[in-house]
C-alpha cells in the first residue's frame, strides 16, 4: 500500500502535538505517566487520525471502530488524541487528574462515554475487546477492534487466556499492539519477567504477527493495513518502541514510568519537542 509523504508528515506532526499535550497534561496536574504514553504516542496518532473509522461527533456510531486503552495509566496520549480529533475540547486536556475532571488518571467509561472501556487494571483490555470483537460478529458489522497493552502487562496470565480466545475464534477483526518498551514499572522485563520471544508465543498461540518500529510512521500504517487483510486470525502488532520517546532525559528511564517533570525540566521537554 502506498502511503503519501504528505500523510506521513502530517500524522508525525500530530504526534509531536500529542507528545507536548503529554507533558503539558502531567506538569499541571504533578502526576501521571509520561513513559507509556510517549511510547505508544505513534500507534495512537495512527489509529485515530488514519485508521480507524469513526465520528467524534457521534462517538455511539453503531459501525465506529472500537479502541481499548488496555494499559490504562498511559491515558495522556489517548485523551490528547480524542480531544484533538474532535472528542471534547482541548481545553479539558487541562483538568487531567483534577477532582471532578472526566479525565481521570485512568480512563473511566462512567465519566466520559467516549471511552470504549473502563481500564487501568491491567490484564483485562484483551479480554474486553474479545467481547467487543464477538459481539460486532454476532451483530454482523464489519467494525475493528483495536487494543493497545503494554509489555509488562503480559506479565498477567489473563492476556494469555484472551490471546488463546481471540485465535480460537478467529476474531480476524480484532488487532493488539503490543507497546514494546522494554520496561515496565520498577525495572526491565527482561530482568523482572522474561516474556521473549514474543512472535513465536503469539505464533503459536494462532495469532498473526507482525513486527515493526513503533515509532515509523509509514510502519505503522502499513501494519493496520496488512492487518486489515487478515482473514481468519487475529493480529498482534508488536511495536518496538522507546519510553519516553521524544524527550531525551526521560527516554528508557524507568523513573519517568510514573512521574511528572517540574516545571523546569517541562520547559526543557517542550523546547525539544517543538524541534
Ligand atoms: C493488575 C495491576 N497490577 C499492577 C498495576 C500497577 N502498574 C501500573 S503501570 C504498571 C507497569 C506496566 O508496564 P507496561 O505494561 O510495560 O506499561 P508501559 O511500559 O507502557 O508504561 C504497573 C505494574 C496495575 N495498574 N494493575
Ligand atoms: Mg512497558
Amino acid at each position: 500500500m502506498k502511503i503519501s509523504e504528505k500523510t506521513i508528515k502530517r500524522l508525525e506532526e500530530t504526534a509531536r502535538t500529542i507528545r507536548q499535550d503529554v507533558i503539558k497534561m502531567v506538569t499541571q496536574a504533578e502526576s501521571g505517566h509520561p513513559g507509556g504514553s510517549l511510547s505508544e504516542t505513534d500507534m495512537i496518532t495512527a489509529l485515530f487520525f488514519n485508521v480507524m473509522r469513526h465520528k467524534p461527533k457521534n462517538p455511539q456510531w453503531e459501525k465506529r471502530d472500537r479502541y481499548v486503552q488496555s494499559k490504562g495509566h498511559s491515558c495522556e496520549a489517548l485523551y490528547s488524541a480524542m480531544a484533538r480529533c474532535g472528542y471534547f475540547p482541548t481545553s479539558e486536556l487541562n483538568t487531567f487528574r483534577q477532582i471532578r475532571s472526566r479525565l481521570q488518571g485512568h480512563p473511566s467509561r462512567a465519566d466520559l462515554p467516549m471511552i470504549e472501556a473502563s481500564t487501568g487494571s491491567l490484564g483485562q483490555g484483551l479480554s474486553i475487546a474479545i467481547g467487543m470483537a464477538l459481539g460486532l460478529r454476532i451483530s454482523d458489522i464489519r467494525s475493528r477492534v483495536y487494543c493497545m497493552i503494554g509489555d509488562g502487562e503480559l506479565d498477567e496470565g489473563q492476556v494469555w487466556e484472551a490471546a488463546m480466545s481471540a485465535a480460537h475464534y478467529e476474531l480476524d477483526n480484532l488487532c493488539a499492539i503490543i507497546d514494546n518498551n522494554g520496561l515496565q514499572i520498577d525495572g526491565w522485563n527482561e530482568e523482572i519477567m522474561n516474556t521473549a520471544p514474543l512472535p513465536d508465543k503469539f505464533r503459536a498461540f494462532g495469532w498473526h504477527v507482525i513486527e515493526i518500529d513503533g515509532h515509523d510512521m509509514s510502519e505503522i500504517l502499513g501494519a493496520f493495513h496488512d492487518a486489515e487483510r487478515m482473514k481468519d486470525k487475529p493480529t498482534v502488532i508488536i511495536a518496538e518502541t522507546m519510553k519516553g520517546k521524544g524527550v531525551k532525559f526521560m527516554e528508557n528511564k524507568v523513573e519517568w514510568h510514573g512521574k511528572a517533570p517540574t516545571k523546569e525540566q517541562a520547559v526543557i521537554a517542550l523546547r525539544e519537542l517543538n524541534g
